[in-house]
């Protein structure tokens, strides 16, 4: 064995050379990485002895990509087209041998190989576009050659990571290894090569599978058609989309890789793709707790209790049972108890007719699902998340329950969305094993999982719960208590102005036009009535004391009952309705306001400025452990335009400065409400970020 680099070894296995990878943690295409190729495979091209030569890497996976840190910098070294010659205009049969993932740059250098091997657990794609970026070594050239315009319009669109059965039936893999055995059997590969005088295939030669797609432009329009909701806003798509038209239409394969280097320049200096890998750091970096080490001990989490059958104990019951944890959920009644885990049954089999996973694993699932009557029944969990009715007294009551009946040592966690972790942990006489996870609706989809950790909650029970996110597939965030934490925190000050705004002139829909053309899915309007705008509404209580109580009385509930700030066809389409106009405008005259005529600017920088200047609160007062996880929050849990990086990253693009001048303006018209936080304030004098706050 040769050591060519720190990173890459060169080794024979009788007249085969093997070039190993060892970059730890997935094998990035650093400028090291680049050298150790294209000096591995010289020297093995260089020596006679070797008839053939595989690519394999140590570690968890094979190449995961180009290495997103070095974007934006200078690039050292070897480039990744010189890696991507040496391999493909080998004399000598080149075979990658994948496990784990092969994506991006990873997957466009094993396209350069002549042949490719995989295990079955391994998994191929070209994700660029998660970053705001497309496949930019020649990725969107190769591919429809090999899988077929269709298929590579779906993959470099999506970034789905594609099994590699799927791989092997659409040509992207040769032949499965079996677990385990990926190196021998990539070796014997190779060799067969050889004895078998198998041509050396170039991906980027075979152009029968483009010329199928030529003259159908109908086949991009319909695609662009098919998708226009999913990809709105992003740049991204559509460049890939353009990318494949070039493989398609342009002369020659190197006419259509000007095409994506093109396009891929503009993408990577832009504004969206910046944006776009800021955030996949950001969510990486919410997993570090600084004061919480990776080797701090866990409790293991074999079985858990969920206490409420509703929505969202169901949606939360399911994400552990997807994860092959057993759980006991806890109704008060035998009817609620049924109805809940029929529901859960129903949005099973839903995923099963959609083929996300077979009728088998339903029963799968819903076999590590017990209901149950009884708290008592909880006792030997080693986690009960309670997800009851939102009031201070109803939680410290079952907290105190709880405590008695569950074993020691065993996390009790709340699902509140608001409320006092502290002070529910004081119902217990365990308080360092009370900890938030709030889980956001519906449990079972959305991303987020925000941690809230208490004064007393040990680092323990910290570490297990990020631990147990990552186990369910959840972006964790560690957070501080405070009332609404980060997410809702953050959310009230935007509500707050969205309905102000509707006092002093605009319309609902003016305001929920803004946000969604600012790239929210949908406005906060629109999402009342989606959600339903009589949650937590009491009608005994009620007083017309405000637009969305004064609905309500009408019995305008939102979607369900076909009005609520708007008017609803039969297929639930919004329409401004004249009815909410007129209560406006009724609401208004009581209340001796003279409407005014209110600017899309003026929209958008009284809903967000608000929000960033308290997300500079919550990082004064440490509720949050850094800028970029409320960014995380914001993106994972609220529908923040991921290319617009999260409020906090969005503020900065604006300015601070330019947010503070607009908070004082505000300020001084409308009041306290506006009021500059203190870090604001001091990151501007001192011309710092919030990434400067330690
Ligand atoms: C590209 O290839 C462009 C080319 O087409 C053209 C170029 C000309 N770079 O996610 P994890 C780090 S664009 C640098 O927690 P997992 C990550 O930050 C790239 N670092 O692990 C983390 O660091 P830390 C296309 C990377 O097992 C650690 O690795 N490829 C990269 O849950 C572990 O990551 C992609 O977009 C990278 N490419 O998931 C793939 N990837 O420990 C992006 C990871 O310090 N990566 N890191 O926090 C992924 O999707 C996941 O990381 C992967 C592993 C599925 C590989």
């Amino acid at each position: 064995m040769t050591a060519i680099n720190p990173v890459t070894d060169l080794s024979k296995d009788g007249d085969i050379a093997v070039v190993t990878l060892n970059s730890p943690p997935v094998n990035a295409l650093s400028a090291n990485v680049r050298d150790g190729l294209v000096e591995g495979f010289r020297q093995a091209k260089a020596d006679p002895s070797v008839k053939a030569i595989v690519l394999i890497c140590d570690g968890r996976t094979f190449i995961a990509g180009a290495d997103i840190s070095e974007f934006g910098g200078q690039m050292k070294g070897a480039s990744l087209f010189d890696v991507q010659k040496e391999i493909e205009e080998s004399p000598k049969p080149v075979v990658a041998a994948i496990h784990g993932t092969a994506l991006g740059g990873g997957l466009e250098v094993a396209l350069c190989a002549h042949y490719r091997v995989a295990v079955p657990s391994a998994k191929c794609g070209l994700p660029e576009v998660n970053i705001g970026l497309l496949p930019g070594a020649g990725g969107t050239q190769r591919l429809p050659r090999i899988a077929g315009v269709e298929k590579a319009l779906e993959m470099v669109t999506s970034g789905q990571h594609v099994p590699a059965k799927q791989c092997l039936e659409m040509g992207l893999v040769d032949e499965l290894a079996p677990e385990g055995k990926l190196k021998e059997t990539a070796i014997a590969f190779a060799r067969k090569c050889v004895a078998e005088n198998k041509p050396l295939k170039k991906v980027r030669e075979n152009n029968a599978k483009l010329e199928a797609a030529k003259g159908h432009p109908e086949i991009f329009a319909n695609f662009r058609k098919a998708n226009a909701r999913k990809f709105r806003g992003f740049k991204a798509p559509e460049a890939n989309i353009q990318c494949i038209e070039a493989a398609v239409n342009s002369p020659t394969f190197e006419e259509g890789l000007k095409t994506e280097r093109k396009l891929f320049m503009e993408l990577m200096t832009g504004d969206q793709s910046a944006a776009q890998r800021y955030a996949f750091f950001a969510e990486r970096q919410a997993n570090k707790v600084p004061d919480v080490p990776d080797d701090t001990p866990t409790i293991p989490i074999k079985k858990v209790g969920v206490i409420g059958a509703g929505t969202m104990g169901g949606g939360i019951a399911m994400n552990f049972a997807n994860a092959g944890i057993a759980v006991t959920i806890v109704e008060v009644k035998q009817d609620a108890l049924d109805r809940g885990l029929k529901v859960v049954r129903g949005n099973y089999e839903r995923s099963a007719k959609g083929g996300r996973f077979t009728m088998d694993d339903v029963e799968k699932r819903m076999g590590l699902l017990t209901g149950s009557l009884k708290l008592e029944d909880l006792a030997d969990c080693d986690l009960v998340i309670e997800a009851v009715f939102e009031r201070m007294d109803i939680k410290k009551d079952v907290f105190a329950r709880l405590d008695a009946i569950v074993k020691p040592g065993a996390i009790l966690a709340s699902n509140t969305s608001y409320l006092n972790v502290d002070e529910i942990a004081s119902a217990t006489k365990r308080p360092e094993f009370v900890i938030g996870l709030h889980f956001f609706s519906p449990a079972n989809v959305m991303r987020l999982l925000e941690i809230v950790r208490g004064e007393k909650t040990s680092k323990e029970v910290v570490a297990t719960s990020m631990k147990l996110a990552k186990t369910i597939g959840k972006v964790a965030v560690l957070v501080g208590v405070c009332p609404g934490f980060v997410g809702n925190r953050m959310l009230a000050q935007r509500t707050r102005e969205a309905n102000a705004l509707v006092l002093e002139g605009a319309m609902p829909w003016d305001v929920d036009r803004v946000l969604y053309d600012f790239g929210f899915p949908m406005g906060p309007f629109a999402m009342g009535d989606l959600a339903g705008l009589d949650i937590g509404w009491v009608k005994e209580n009620s007083k017309s004391s405000t637009i969305r109580e004064v609905l309500c009385e009408m019995d305008r509930r939102g979607q369900k009952t076909g009005a609520g700030f708007y008017d609803y066809d039969e297929n639930r389409n919004a329409k401004p309705s004249p009815v909410t106009e007129k209560i406006i405008a009724d609401f208004r005259a009581k209340q001796g306001i003279n409407p005014r005529t209110i600017s899309d600017d003026e929209i958008l920088e009284r809903c967000l400025y608000p929000m960033v200047n308290e997300g500079a609160k919550i990082l004064e007062e440490k509720k949050a452990i850094r800028a970029s996880d409320i960014d995380t929050v914001w993106l994972n849990g609220y529908g923040f335009p991921v290319y617009r990086g999260g409020p906090m990253y969005w503020g900065e693009k604006v300015g601070l400065d330019k947010v503070l001048a607009g908070m004082k303006a505000f300020q001084a018209k409308m009041g306290d409400a506006f009021k500059p936080s203190a870090l604001l304030e001091k990151l501007v004098a001192e011309g710092k970020k919030f990434g400067d706050v330690k």
